[in-house]
């Protein structure tokens, strides 16, 4: 129902009245909403009727979508935003937002034309492929509005500590929202987090069109969530009735009307909308007819006129939009629900299947004739608009949006100091992992200070404590540690400052992957390069795998710590032991993921990330960590060891010159290949002992080695052992992790691993049952022998 939002209104804090826009204003940018909606329908047309298809695929593209937010995008873009704003556009309205780009100048029409093709506009707004003109990528409904949320965080955070100028205004983070993306889980964790973090300029406005992509949305739902946003300290405005219908409400008997309306079902009112004027009357004439005035407004106006007048929602009238938007001009984080019709002007109008609907060339046709767009104009910017060029020209000259022209920075690389390898005879890496951070805790340099670590309440269960210790958490205002008063004793002090380099989290692990993905942008989004650091449980990062993908699709920063993992985590049993995520490690673009087994390979691991996520080429990093002690090597790393370590393998016990037989290993099992090493070694005194710390390094590196006919570093190692020798892949995560090795060199592979849900026990007796301890590597090897025709006598 439209009942089911309040009034028009601007309700509380600083709304301020405002001169309307002059008219020529008004008048040049209605021009361009025009002429936007028409480029975006063109684009679209143009693509899946005009363009020669070579597979026979639908092009698609959603018109409706795009026209439904024309007014609030084109206000946003050609009159309120402000250089330093950043946007997430809803991700269905990309041709809209690549039309006004052209009328920009800055997207080109070779782009247009190939909207959906390769190298063109692409189908949702992306920040690695369409360039510096989008600011946050969307695709996945829901993270985009989240992570505008989490930049704002981010620019307080810069602010705070000066590390970008606070003497020039803050940037609006800005989210145009679908109304379906409301219905995400991930926005109301992130509403959570936000009111915890008292999150500062951002604008959330939703083009409520009551549509999602199968239907009409539910009348009761969105009765509920002004109350939401409001309850998390948000301001809504709620933009309803455009001036022509709040014209008509102040005609005698004008009140009816608006209930009528307020009452209508959102499918009815769809429905009509997609009737036109006359099925309006007909339910009109039924409804109300009793009342003279409604009976006037009805004479008054012939169908079209009806229809204009009936489907006038403010989301549609420019000068409401303006009105609402520049009447915000405090910091409080604003809801702007704008009543909107998908669709708007097209002939699908409020159809309920209209998501993906495409005008056919009839319709197109006609609809060109209506923008008065001549045939060979239609990529004009102009053509059509009943206003001169060089008035529009001018004012697309002076649009305070495209004042910057670079709107990316790129800040230069922070210098990543030595790191000193944590020393002790038995360490986890997890550990190792939290001494060197609590070791750059005590440096005062630059790099110390670009550092920023976040975790979703696993902070201390991570091992951040020593670095939360020295560096303190994150927060706008000083907060005292009650517990510190109160001289409790504890091992976390817990004080809250602007000078804190830790942002704590709560549970929610999509919050840590937008919070990453927005730290891991500060470089480019405001001018100061962070250097991120976010640590969970390996096994709930499947929890947010699509916000990690999301924060990767664009290219985002950071190294995630993921610890502890796998079933060597034993008595905390099944539901915290992770299996595949290795396999995530392999797969997921742009991220590299190591598992070390030893404190100093992390130490190299780790000093090389820092300076993988600054180069302009690099990746994000994952680390998958163990809490469980391992005796450690006595060595010093020389330089080609570091470089192997990378690299992702190295013999850690060479094989002999066409040895029978290999052990390789990943992580955390290292002491069950040691000693299946230690114990084989009679028997085959050529084995060897492959030390992997990168799956996925090596796996790349064979691709990419194997592309251009060149021996890769896998091979290169395995080539130490005779064609067809047995090799006995083990790690604690799926086989198929290490199993691929078995392509790399013609040998007798035996993947071990683990391939069914962890339980609660204790190392010893978790490794036998899942087959990776030292017996079951031993008899792995005995078998793979015997099958590679070699020989090894049973132990
Ligand atoms: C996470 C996710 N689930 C499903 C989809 C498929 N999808 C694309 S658009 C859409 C509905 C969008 O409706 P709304 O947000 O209201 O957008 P609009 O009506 O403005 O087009 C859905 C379900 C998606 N893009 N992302
Ligand atoms: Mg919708």
């Amino acid at each position: 129902m439209l009942r089911a939002l309040p009034e028009p209104s601007f309700k509380q804090g600083r709304i301020q009245e405002r001169e309307p826009a002059p008219a020529d204003r008004l008048a040049c940018l209605m021009a361009l909403e025009r002429k936007a909606l028409w480029l975006s329908t063109w684009m679209i047309h143009h693509a899946n009727h005009l363009r020669p298809s070579r597979d026979g695929l639908k092009v698609g593209g959603h018109q409706a979508s795009s026209a439904s937010a024309a007014t609030l995008m084109t206000a946003l873009y050609l009159d309120v935003m402000r250089p330093q704003d950043r946007i997430a556009v809803k991700p269905h309205a990309s041709p809209l937002f690549h039309a006004l780009q052209y009328l920009l100048g800055q997207q080109s029409r070779d782009k247009l034309e190939r909207f959906r093709a390769l190298g063109g506009a692409q189908a949702y707004p992306s920040r690695s492929k369409d360039g510096d003109i989008v600011d946050f990528s969307t695709g996945s409904v829901g993270l985009g509005v989240g992570v505008t949320l989490f930049a704002s965080l981010v620019q307080d955070y810069l602010r705070l500590k000066r590390l970008v100028p606070a003497d020039t205004p803050p940037g609006r983070m800005i989210a145009l929202a679908g109304d379906a993306e409301l219905d995400e889980g991930n926005i109301y964790e992130a509403l959570l987090e936000g009111w915890k973090h008292d999150v500062r300029n951002l604008w959330w406005v939703v083009d409520y069109n009551r549509q999602s992509l199968d239907a009409v949305v539910s009348d009761r739902l969105f009765g509920r969530i002004d109350a939401l946003f409001e309850m998390f300290g948000w301001r809504v405005v709620t933009l309803k009735y455009g001036r022509l219908l709040e014209a008509a409400f102040a005609r005698p008997d004008g009140e009816q009307l608006r209930e009528w309306i307020d009452a209508c079902p959102n499918s009815l009112y769809s429905a009509l909308v997609y009737k036109g004027g006359e099925g309006w009357r007909e339910h009109l004439r039924r409804d109300l007819n009793r009342y003279p005035g409604i009976r006037a407004i009805l004479d008054e106006h012939d169908d079209d006129a009806l229809a204009r007048l009936m489907t006038n929602l403010a989301g549609h009238d420019m000068g409401s939009v303006l009105d609402a938007f520049h009447g915000v001009t405090d910091d409080r984080p604003t809801c702007f629900i704008a009543y909107t019709i998908k669709g708007y002007g097209l002939p699908f109008a409020g159809h309920k299947d209209n998501h993906a609907g495409l005008m056919n060339p009839e319709q197109m046709a006609i609809f060109q004739r209506i923008m008065g767009v001549p045939e060979g104009a239609e990529w004009d910017r102009f053509s059509g608009l009943d206003l001169p060029s060089e008035e529009l020209e001018a004012f697309l000259a002076d649009v305070p949006w495209a004042a910057e022209s670079d709107r990316r920075h790129r800040p230069s690389p922070v210098a990543v100091p030595a790191i000193a390898t944590p020393r002790g005879r038995n360490l986890s890496t997890q550990e190792a992992f939290g001494r060197i951070l609590g070791t750059l805790a005590t440096a005062d340099d630059a790099f110390a200070s670009r550092l920023v670590t976040t975790s979703p309440d696993v902070t201390v269960s991570t091992n951040l404590g020593a670095w939360v210790n020295r560096r303190g958490i994150f927060d706008r205002t000083e907060r005292t540690d009650t517990f510190r008063e109160e001289k409790v004793v504890s091992a976390q002090r817990w004080g809250m400052s602007p000078q804190g380099q830790h942002i704590e989290l709560g549970i929610a692990e999509h919050n840590l992957f937008l919070l990453l993905a927005a730290l891991g942008l500060a470089g480019p989004l405001f001018g100061a390069r962070l250097l991120p650091i976010g640590t969970i449980y390996d096994p709930f990062i499947k929890r947010g795998l699509d916000a990690l993908n999301y924060a990767l699709y664009q290219d985002a920063r950071f190294i995630l710590v993921a610890t502890p993992s796998g079933i060597t985590l034993a008595p905390e049993g099944g539901a915290h032991q992770s299996v595949l995520e290795p396999l995530v490690g392999i797969a997921q673009p742009g991220l590299v993921s190591f598992e070390p087994a030893y404190a100093d390979e992390l130490t190299v691991l780790l000093r090389w990330a820092f300076d993988e996520i600054q180069r302009d080429d690099g990746q994000s990093v994952y680390f998958r960590l163990s809490t469980r002690p391992v005796e450690q090597p006595e060595r010093d790393i020389d330089p080609a060891l570091a470089d192997a370590i990378v690299a992702g393998a190295y013999w850690l016990r060479e094989p002999a010159a066409g040895s029978e037989l290999a052990i390789a290993y990943c992580g955390a099992v290292a002491p069950e290949a040691l000693a299946a090493y230690e114990a084989l070694r009679e028997d085959v005194p050529g084995i060897g002992l492959l030390a992997i710390t990168s799956p996925d390094r090596l796996h790349e590196e064979w691709r990419a080695a194997l592309a251009c006919g060149e021996r890769s570093q896998a091979e290169r190692l395995l080539s130490r052992l005779r064609p067809g020798a047995a090799l006995v892949t083990v790690s604690d995560s799926h086989p198929a992790t290490l199993s691929w090795l078995g392509s790399v060199a013609p040998t007798m592979l035996a993947p071990l691993g683990v391939d069914h849900f962890g339980q609660s026990g204790d190392i010893p007796d978790l490794y036998r049952i899942y087959g990776i301890d030292s017996d079951a590597i031993i008899d792995a090897a005995a078998r793979a022998c015997l099958r590679a025709g070699g020989f090894v006598s049973q132990p």
